[in-house]
């Protein structure tokens, strides 16, 4: 039954009329969703969100990417689809790709609601045949767990996430792409469904297991070692060394890959994803000590620049942050360290307000801050280095402005002086 189940899907992804149904249209599945639906396939897109599926039937795009604006309004409506997800309305699909969010609570706890409802719902239906793809950022283990044990014979791979986004030359279709399978036939499945959309290498690693830890590993990797440069920053601070030409420097060796310190670590997964490893290495008795100290250092930035406004603020002063998304020319808040800062300067009973290109002033107040603007100020402080700064930062900064640089921006020294994170420019 199994071979036949297979060969049936094996032409129909090959014809491109395999019914693929994405789970979750955010950053990851919604550029996935139009890049299938862009080579023929039937694609339907499923969400809980009616607003967002009027936005999304209408040709709105709801994600900050924008570089899929125009293909979007090409398949919607035809080959995409979107639909409110529930039992009946997935049912007929042949594929399930699930793109949904894989958090932590606030005290770091992995938070898989989001991909148990849909298990649940994938448990419900006929899945003879199919063919279950998890694209969600899990720890090692999480995709057998979840999807491995429904009724009948159907098909399981993972394949990691990847996406950067911001990132004008990486996408969906040119990131290479890992994949892992629960049998051979599952991953010869995904192997060739990818490679029917990527302009890049589809990378079959042995097992689910491989795909999930080499997510966990690149990422962790990013997190640690940005730890490790923002632990050389505070050195170099107390050392009046400038830590970005040291990295400069460093970088001429062709082993050092170089990483910047700053106000902080945002974002879905940097700041997120470690935190899945180390809840399995507990289960499995094995301590990872670099990895949670790289996660503190990160989570301690925001005090660290903190430190450097009390040095320098006096009564009275007005005071602007400058960008409050996780990092530069990027419209997303999640995890953002510029938040957690400006709640410590509000601790502080030091006024200030916030100023970000990407978002109105009636957001920045939604958000419980006072709304800034490109005026002169006596103390800047930069939250997220937007490429807007190149413009702005004139008309804010005058003779007597100090600036807190949380981000490096500054080359050359400012107003009185340049207060950044390892370096200093007066
Ligand atoms: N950051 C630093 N120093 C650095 C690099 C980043 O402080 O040297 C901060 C950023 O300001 C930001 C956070 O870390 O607050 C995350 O930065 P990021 O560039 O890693 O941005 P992300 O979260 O969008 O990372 C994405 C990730 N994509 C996925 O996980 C699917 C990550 O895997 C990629 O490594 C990253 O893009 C990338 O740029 O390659």
């Amino acid at each position: 039954m199994k071979n036949k189940k297979f060969d049936e899907l094996l032409i129909k992804i090959k014809n491109k009329d395999a019914k693929i149904g994405v789970i979750g249209l955010g950053y990851v599945g919604l550029p996935l969703a139009i890049l299938f639906a862009k080579h023929g396939y039937p694609v339907t897109g499923f969400i809980r969100n009616e607003k967002k599926l009027q936005d999304l039937q209408s040709g709105k795009n709801p994600i900050s990417d924008s570089t899929v604006d125009e293909d979007l309004k090409k398949v919607i409506g035809d080959k995409l689809q979107v639909n409110i997800i529930s039992n009946d309305s997935i049912s007929n699909q042949d594929i399930f790709i699930i793109c949904v969010p894989t958090p932590v609570s606030e005290d770091k706890i992995p938070d898989l609601a989001d991909l148990k409802s849909v298990a649940l719902r994938l448990s419900k239906i006929d899945l003879l045949g199919k063919l279950i793809v998890n694209e969600s950022t899990v720890a090692p283990f999480t995709t057998r767990e979840v999807f491995g044990n429904f009724n009948g014979d159907y098909f399981l791979a993972c394949s990691p996430e990847r996406i950067d986004p911001g990132n004008k030359s990486k996408n969906t279709e040119n990131i290479p792409k890992v994949i892992g399978g629960k049998d051979n036939r599952s991953l010869e499945l995904l192997e060739i469904l990818y490679q029917q959309i990527l302009k890049t290498e589809v990378v079959k690693v042995s097992s689910l297991e491989a795909a999930e830890m080499a997510k966990m590993l690149e990422n962790t990797y990013r997190a640690v070692n940005i730890g490790l440069i923002n632990e050389f920053a505070k050195l170099a601070d107390e050392c009046k060394i400038d830590i970005l030409e040291v990295i400069k420097a460093a970088s001429t060796k062709w082993s050092f890959h170089a990483h910047y310190p700053g106000i902080g670590v945002g974002g879905h997964c940097i700041p997120v994803d470690p935190y899945y490893i180390l809840e399995l290495a507990k289960k499995k008795n094995v301590l990872m000590p670099i990895v949670e100290k790289g996660l503190h250092e990160n989570e301690g930035m925001p005090k660290f620049v903190m430190g450097k406004v009390l040095k320098n603020y006096k009564k009275g002063m007005s005071v602007l942050v400058y960008g409050i998304t996780y990092k530069r020319d990027v419209a997303d808040l999640r995890e953002s360290p510029v938040t957690v800062f400006c709640r410590k300067l509000a601790e502080k009973n030091i006024p200030f307000c916030v100023y970000d290109p990407f978002f109105e002033k009636k957001d920045i107040k939604s958000m419980g801050f006072e709304p800034g603007s490109v005026k002169k100020v006596d103390m800047l402080i930069i939250g997220t280095n937007h490429s807007s700064l190149l413009k702005d930062y004139v008309e804010i900064i005058g003779d007597n402005t100090i600036v807190i640089d949380g981000r490096n921006y500054f080359v050359q020294k400012v107003g009185i002086a340049v207060y950044g994170v390892g370096r200093t420019l007066v």
